[in-house]
């Protein structure tokens, strides 16, 4: 397929370079006429000095890696189009959101603890950082899909970060929480228990990166064309739904496909099927900052959507990969202290912090000040100050001034309000206080959020969360830590903390450890506090369940299981129906090369029971044909169904092939489909809208 240009951020566009065609030269434009043998003193003497040829290509090949994130390290990113949908004029004069206009955008996806290699499929929390190229400069919306975070203070930040890499002796484990001294900072800070829940949970394995929530997790500001503030949050809801792998396929596809993630948007954007989010925000008036049961402040909570509904305001749409990761992916800079007019901070302590350290990491990463003259960086309406000089300056600035005021310049650039123009606005704050450093008594209440998401949760849901806490901690080698975290979640719900005893043979203690407690207490003397009321005990929007009647199938991967012999009637009579509702559909063989159908006719394959698993596939087919009777005989093939069963994926068999499901474990349920069912299709696609057949999950634990 041709590359589409993305004629919206022409800035990086320029950039691009085509080697088609064109004759190799060094780093100067010096056409190299020999580029496989270093200069010598005959062909079996020693090597020159003078090789600049030589010297040229390796001067550069030494210098390749920068150093790579220190969080976040791991991601893929993509470029695309926001359009505003919403009138919002009244709340705050940001260009890019006035009803609609179109703005480029380039995202990045990762996940946190991982470093650069490392697996796509950990259980992580993903980032979701957007760089909206705006009209007014750029804007950076850096989020994760989970809505709250680990600590409320950023002074923390290193400490979390320390805690949950690999530990400093051995570097082990890669990319992974369950481990102790993860467990170990966890379990000494009780205001990680609600987000310790959703990493705990499904959200932290999703099926794809298109199927992920993003959340701009702090309360921000919107400002208006009087200065008035709003606060608001911000949430990006994925057109296709929000899905995940179980843990068990989770381990599994690390291991099959690393990339699973990154290969999947590549793919799918290739493929042309955009994947597309819509931008909400639930608006709060700054009257009402102080009105609800938790701080809007504290960036371990969430404003339940019951209280405040979410407001689409626009839709993203995913529609070009990069043409060079390193230029696009590695070098993007996000930062979420990089504003536009009409959007500003609030006070969370949180965020605060964070303002400083992206610019602060940008210019040790990239290597000095010029990185925001990198193309994937660039300000598409320009950028005109008096800063000069510094690493790899790439703007050659005109004239004779780079200071301000001046006169030999006409003053240029000039301020805006110097030509009544407006520029950035800081809204208007009163502030007042003592300088301390203290945490205030608003975010004293650690569980009852962490009790509303387990509350919201599918009883699969909360199985998972069981699971996963019980895998984590089962991990941790020191029996202190165990008892100290299931001392936090008994605090967050008795149920939950049971069943993850027993699967650790500990009865989970009634209070807080003392040690968990001494830690509180620096940052809340008197805690424990009595907590307010909450608004509501759950939440219909914290559960991924999908509702009845919902989902889709577009873009699912659906296995075909054929051999040389395969019925072509069979195979194209539910492609083309499966095609129909936008899934695709993957042939696997016994070999790569040419499939030979029984009514005459090749096809070429690609994929095999050699090179593939169960765990890279949604949904799975056995066609009628010759076939049938070789994949009796083949238990790769019986180890795909059984393992898709496993992981309660839906199972199509046809006529001839039904006979197979009796030699694997499966049974017969509303994902185990055969043709003789009448309406077998429907119900297929039916139960591949469905995602998975949770329910079979706990009764049906098969081998694979
Ligand atoms: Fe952060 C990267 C998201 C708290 C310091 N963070 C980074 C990225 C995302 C987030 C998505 C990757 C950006 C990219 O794709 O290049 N971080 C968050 C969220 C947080 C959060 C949602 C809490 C709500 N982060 C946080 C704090 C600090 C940092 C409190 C420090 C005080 N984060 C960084 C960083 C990184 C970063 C060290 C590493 C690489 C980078 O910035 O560009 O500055």
């Amino acid at each position: 397929m041709k590359k589409k240009k993305n004629s919206d951020a022409p800035h990086i566009d320029e950039h691009v370079v085509d080697n088609m065609g064109k004759v190799m030269t060094t780093n100067d434009g010096v056409p190299v006429f020999d580029n496989n043998n270093t200069l010598k003193v005959g062909d079996r003497g020693p090597s020159l000095q003078q090789d600049h040829i030589f010297f040229d290509k390796l001067i550069h090949f030494d210098r390749e890696r920068i150093p790579e994130r220190v969080v976040h390290a791991r991601g893929s990113g993509a470029h695309g189009v926001f359009e505003a949908s919403e009138d919002l004029s009244s709340i705050t004069t940001a260009d890019f959101l006035k009803k609609g206009t179109k703005t480029p955008v380039f995202v990045r996806f990762s996940t946190v603890a991982g470093f650069k290699g490392s697996t796509d499929l950990a259980r992580d929390v993903r980032g979701f950082s957007v760089k909206f190229y705006t009209q007014e400069g750029n804007y950076d919306l850096v989020g994760n899909n989970i809505p709250v975070f680990f600590i409320q203070d950023a002074m923390n930040f290193p400490d979390v970060v320390h805690a949950v890499k690999p530990e400093p002796n051995n570097e082990i484990p890669q990319a992974a929480s369950a481990h102790d001294t993860f467990w170990d900072f966890i379990s000494l800070m009780p205001e990680a228990a609600h987000m310790s829940l959703w990493v705990m949970s499904d959200r932290a394995i999703p099926r794809s990166l298109r199927m992920i929530e993003g959340f701009g997790v702090h309360t921000f500001k919107f400002i208006n064309a009087e200065g008035k503030s709003t606060f608001v949050k911000f949430h990006w809801k994925p057109k296709l739904g929000v899905h995940s792998v179980a843990w068990n396929e989770a381990q599994k596809i690390s291991g099959f496909d690393a990339d699973f993630h990154r290969r999947d948007l590549w793919d799918a954007i290739e493929n042309g099927q955009f994947p597309q989010w819509d931008l909400g925000v639930q608006l709060i008036p700054e009257e009402d900052e102080m009105k609800f049961s938790f701080d809007i402040l504290d960036p371990t909570k969430i404003i339940p959507e019951e209280l405040v509904p979410v407001k689409i305001i626009g839709t993203m749409t995913l529609n070009r990969n990069p043409e060079n990761f390193f230029a696009e992916t590695e070098q993007a800079a996000f930062d979420p202290g990089r504003l536009v007019p009409g959007i500003d901070f609030s006070d969370d302590p949180l965020l605060q912090g964070r303002i400083f350290s992206y610019m602060d990491t940008q210019n040790y990463r990239l290597g000095g000040p010029n990185f925001h003259e990198l193309p994937i960086n660039r300000p598409i309406n320009g950028k005109h100050n008096n800063q000069k000089d510094g690493f790899s300056r790439i703007d050659i600035l005109k004239g004779n001034t780079s200071y301000f005021p001046n006169s030999q310049s006409n003053g240029c650039p000039y301020q805006a309000m110097l030509k009544g123009e407006v520029g950035y606005q800081t809204g208007k704050q009163q502030v007042d206080g003592k300088k301390v450093r203290a945490r205030s008594n608003s975010f004293a209440d650690h569980f009852t959020q962490a009790r509303l998401f387990f509350n919201s949760l599918s009883a699969e849901e909360q199985a998972h969360v069981i699971n996963a806490f019980s895998f984590e901690l089962s991990k941790v080698n020191t029996e202190d830590i165990r008892k100290r975290e299931l001392a936090i979640l008994n605090q967050v719900d008795p149920k939950l903390a049971n069943a993850i005893g027993k699967n650790l043979g500990l009865k989970p203690a009634k209070s807080l450890d003392p040690l968990t407690l001494q830690f509180a207490r620096q940052n809340h003397p008197n805690y424990p506090i009595q907590p307010n009321k909450p608004e509501v005990e759950k939440s219909a929007f914290l559960s991924m369940k999908v509702k009845d009647n919902d989902g889709s199938i577009k873009s699912r991967k659906i296995a075909f299981f054929v051999d040389d012999g395969v019925s072509k009637a069979s195979v194209d009579k539910l492609k083309k129906n499966l095609e129909k509702e936008g899934a695709m559909v993957v042939l696997i063989s016994s070999h790569v090369g040419k499939l030979k159908y029984k009514e005459g006719g090749e096809e070429p394959i690609q994929h095999t029971y050699l090179t593939d698993a169960s765990v890279l596939y949604d949904g799975f087919y056995t066609p009628d044909g010759d076939s049938v009777a070789k994949l009796a005989q083949n238990p790769d093939y019986l180890q795909f169904i059984n393992e898709g069963y496993r992981h309660c994926k839906a199972l199509a068999f046809a006529k001839s092939a039904e006979q197979l499901a009796a030699k694997s474990f499966i049974e017969k349920d509303q994902g185990v489909i055969f043709e003789s069912d009448p309406n077998w299709i429907n119900n297929f696609i039916m139960a591949l809208k469905k995602h998975r057949v949770w329910e079979r999950e706990n009764s049906r634990k098969v081998p694979s």
